[in-house]
């Protein structure tokens, strides 16, 4: 391809920017100024600049730890980047993020990432929120070498290349990992053959050589936009400094460091275009002269910015909402069963915004048929059978969300969700909070939990509390039919993750349900049941249970007073606390194990905010600490039944 001058000499200008920015970085780093791990690109400026040439300005590019480059190369302004790596409030995410978090939504950077790999799942959700909306937009997903062995590159480069998502993954193999070798951590000898494994071209190009970048990325871009898929491309080139600023790097040798200095792809261009008669020495000396003072410039925008407030240190944890009212008491209903009013709900906001999409495994008939017959009503496009990847069904709802689709995701077994802790956890939860309050999340993970069908120990447990322990989820329980139609569409509805927790047991329950739609608030507890005597707290499928309980002593005139939090993350405390000031005493009755539940949570409120109202201990009924069994009477031995349940409230009553 050819090249105007002035496009050639942005080329330099932009690879330049990079590697004055990072120099300096590197000496105030050393001076002190900068806090944190910082990981230079310098030596590998060509990548970055290459692959970002081949984009337009609404093209998105995921990022790594080591993304400065990137960054600047996708127009990234330097002012807002130092400010970021000082920590300051001017900073792209208002000092939240730092060095490996920073995001641009605006010009299409979906983020740099500290998690190894974590960018490839968001490039896929980007790369499918583009293809549905028709947008055009292709991915560039920089990704290093060593990321090629996380688990996290295998199910998007496979999810990539199943559903043609226009992604160009742009690998940098500066042929070592942290401190090892790339041969040290895999038999392939190049990254690029790894394409193959998943169908798709793979392409190794000189990544010193900014136009044998931009030419390899021009051609997978044109690819990707005309529907073709992936491409993965190689790019071969070495940075200069240690893994991270302060790493003295004895791994390597002082000759080969040398031998990698010459190929400088900065220097090469420079002198290529020199000889060609393109541009003059002067013309190079301007370019430096201008790009010197721009990044001093940044400095001095750091070095002046505020340190960030402490008193708004968890600010943007959530995106603030307003929430629906729930629906007035006494009108009409209808039966239905919990898959059913979920499948409903479903429906209808699919059909409302068609920016809802789901996707899981097998979500076209679904182990319980919660979804089943959707395909027919939406197609393929929006019931996305995916693969059985849970990292990258969760990951990439991560980048659908980012970028204008509102993903339901489907977690075939609650308990599968460990398979995708790093996009509930260290994504989802945190994007917004570390970006600065930049980015929405609008997405939903939807996964059933619990006991009861001798499921063994890993179809069957209840890990809602294990992630009430990450800021930035909501978490919702629905214990009915009426609960789950209604938390649902406040669910899908919400910029916020929520993590939708439908247990097993009810789905097939009826119960009454509001006609007509309707929406359930997040952190707003029912009464299940009134009563005097004591206060029960429960969630799910524990709620029946203590209401039959409280029915049966209701008959001795024991009343008991039963309430179901429905979401834990926000949790009602207010409605617990005002139950407890009134009973005096309070059992929390949960299905997950006893040590860190929510029970514990609740425990710790009534101690804190109703201890003068209690009139005896709090007392817990919770499964044992114990994996659930196998063996029908193992499992209820393990798990509170009605019987447990019963003798503590009489024990706590003293009757
Ligand atoms: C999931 C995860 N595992 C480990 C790390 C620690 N770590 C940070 S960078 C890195 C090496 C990554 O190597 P590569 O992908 O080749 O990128 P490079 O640093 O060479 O740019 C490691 C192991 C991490 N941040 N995230
Ligand atoms: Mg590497």
């Amino acid at each position: 391809m050819t090249s105007s001058k002035r496009e050639l000499l942005e080329l330099y200008q932009s690879m330049k920017r990079i590697r004055k920015f990072e120099e300096r970085v590197s000496q105030q780093f050393a001076a002190g100024k900068i806090p944190g791990f910082v990981h230079l690109c310098i030596g590998q400026e060509g990548v970055a600049v290459g692959a970002c040439a081949s984009l337009g300005p609404d093209d998105y590019i995921t990022s790594t730890h080591r993304g400065h480059g990137h960054l600047i190369a996708k127009g990234g302004e330097l002012d807002r980047m130092m400010a970021e790596l000082y920590g300051k409030e001017t900073g792209y995410c208002k000092g939240r993020g730092g060095s490996m978090h920073i995001v641009d939504v605006g010009l299409g950077i979906l983020g740099a990432n500290g998690i190894v790999g974590a960018g490839t799942q968001i490039a896929a959700g980007a790369g499918l929120s583009s293809k549905l909306r028709g947008s055009g937009q292709v991915v560039v997903c920089f990704f290093g070498d060593d990321a090629s062995t996380e688990g996290m590159f295998h199910e998007s480069m496979n999810l990539a290349a199943l559903w043609d998502l226009p992604v160009i993954f742009v690998c940098e193999n500066n042929l070592y990992g942290q401190f090892t070798p790339y041969q040290g951590h895999t038999r392939v000898p190049n990254v690029a053959e790894k394409a193959r494994a998943y169908g798709v071209p793979g392409v190794i190009v000189d990544g010193n050589d900014v136009l044998a970048v931009r030419a390899a990325t021009d051609e997978a871009a044109r690819r990707a936009r005309a529907g073709a898929g992936p491409t993965l491309i190689e790019c071969k080139t070495y940075r200069w400094h240690g893994h991270m600023e302060g790493d003295v790097y004895a791994y390597r040798t002082a000759e080969e460091i040398e031998e990698w200095k010459e190929k400088c792809p900065i220097a090469g261009l420079r002198k290529r275009l020199i000889a060609e008669g393109v541009a003059s020495q002067e013309e190079f000396d301007r370019i430096d002269e201008q790009v010197e003072a721009a990044v001093s410039a940044a400095i001095e925008f750091a070095e002046k910015s505020p340190d960030p407030d402490p008193s708004t240190a968890a600010e943007n944890v959530y995106a603030v909402e307003s929430l629906p009212e729930p629906p007035p008491e006494g009108g009409e209903t209808e039966q239905m069963s919990m898959a059913m009013a979920i499948q409903q709900t479903l429906r209808e906001e699919m059909e409302r915004d068609e920016s809802v999409v789901i996707l899981g495994e097998d979500v076209a008939i679904g182990v319980f048929g919660v979804t089943a017959g959707l395909v027919a009503k939406f197609g393929k496009d929006r019931v996305l059978d995916t693969p059985i990847s849970e990292n990258v069904i969760a990951g990439a709802a991560v980048g659908a969300a980012m970028t204008g689709l509102r993903p339901v995701a489907e977690i075939e077994f609650g308990d599968f969700l460990t398979c995708c802790m790093d996009p509930i956890v260290n994504q989802m939860a945190k994007l917004r909070f570390m970006t600065g309050g930049q980015v929405r999340l609008p997405l939903v993970i939807r996964t059933n939990t619990g006991s009861g069908f001798s499921a063994g120990a890993q179809h069957s447990q209840s890990l809602e509390a294990l992630l009430m322990h990450v800021p930035g989820l909501i978490i919702a329980v629905p214990s009915t039919p009426r609960d789950a139609r209604g938390l649902l569409r406040t669910a899908i509805r919400s910029d916020n993750p929520v993590l939708f927790f439908e247990h097993k047991g009810l789905y097939f329950k009826p119960g009454a349900v509001p006609k007509g739609e309707y929406a359930i608030p997040f952190g707003r507890a029912e009464i299940k049941r009134a009563g005097t005597d004591a206060t029960v707290v429960a969630v799910g499928a524990m709620v029946s249970r203590a209401l039959s309980v409280a029915e049966k002593l209701a008959k001795e005139e024991i009343s008991i007073e039963v309430i179901d939090p429905r979401t834990l993350v926000p949790l009602d405390a207010e409605t617990i606390v005002e139950s407890v000031k009134k009973t005096g005493r309070l059992l929390i009755v949960e299905e997950g194990c006893r040590t860190g539940g929510f029970g514990a949570e609740v425990a710790a409120i009534a101690a804190s905010d109703a201890f003068d109202y209690l009139d005896a201990p709090v007392v817990r009924v919770a499964a044992l600490d114990a994996p659930v069994p196998f063996a029908p009477r193992l499992e209820r031995a393990v798990v509170p039944g009605e019987d447990r349940i019963e003798e503590a409230i009489r024990a706590l009553v003293g009757g």
